[in-house]
């Protein structure tokens, strides 16, 4: 086997919220007067909530807004985005990724997940999948977003293996930097696979079983 553990980033991974996130924030930047539009969306993968906002807020031109307000906004946006996630449940995990978490532990991989987002241990509950994984590195125990490699550092000292067994799974091109920038290898979904960010593009998360061999 080449790897001894997989660290799956959670957003455009093991789930899709990408809908739910774009609806959060449209919302929040209608009311601010802010255009906000998919592509602006895009950059917003994997990148922290205040990060996020900053993004979104290059556009812009109104008043000096205070960090009590910025925090206010971001607080707004979250507060529409865990009411969406409500209606999350085991029927919205794929099979595909089901399938191949399962086939992945079966060969006796560790699985963990690196995500950015401080909303996981919510979104893994409702999934079903709240004790499913060996670790949980989030945002709630970072100070420093992707591409920044802490999270994913984080996940393999709390697995206890080392960096280069761990192989990295990611939909954003700024995660994959992050897998690279902390001595790992990564396979890439989605938006970063079509950008070639990968050691590993894939084009269905079934390549897993294959790739780890
Ligand atoms: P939250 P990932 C990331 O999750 C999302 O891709 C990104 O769009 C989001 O802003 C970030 O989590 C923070 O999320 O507001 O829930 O803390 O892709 O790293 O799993
Ligand atoms: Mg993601």
């Amino acid at each position: 086997m080449k790897f001894k553990a997989i660290i799956f980033d959670l957003d455009g991974v093991i789930c899709s919220t990408d809908e739910y996130h774009y609806w959060a924030w449209k919302k929040m930047s209608d009311g601010l007067g802010v255009p906000f539009n998919r592509e602006i969306n895009n950059r917003l993968r994997g990148v922290s909530r205040m990060d996020c906002l900053e993004i979104i807020l290059e556009k812009y031109h109104g008043p000096a807004l205070s960090d009590g307000q910025k925090a206010a906004l971001a607080q707004q946006k979250n507060d529409m985005y865990r009411e969406s996630l409500k209606e999350m449940s085991p029927d919205d995990l794929s099979p595909e990724v089901k399938e191949t978490l399962d086939a992945l532990r079966a060969l006796g991989l560790k699985l963990a997940i690196g995500s950015s987002s401080k909303n996981t241990p919510f979104i893994l509950g409702q999934l079903g999948l709240k004790d499913y994984f060996d670790a949980v590195s989030d945002g709630n125990n970072i100070t420093r977003s992707k591409p920044d490699p802490q999270v994913f550092v984080m996940a393999a000292d709390m697995l206890g293996i080392a960096p280069e067994n761990c192989l990295v799974v990611e939909d954003a091109v700024s995660g994959a930097e992050a897998g690279h920038a902390g001595g790992m290898k990564v396979a890439c979904l989605g938006d970063a696979a079509s950008k070639g960010a990968g050691d590993w593009n894939m084009q269905s998360i079934r390549e897993l079983t294959d790739i780890v061999k």
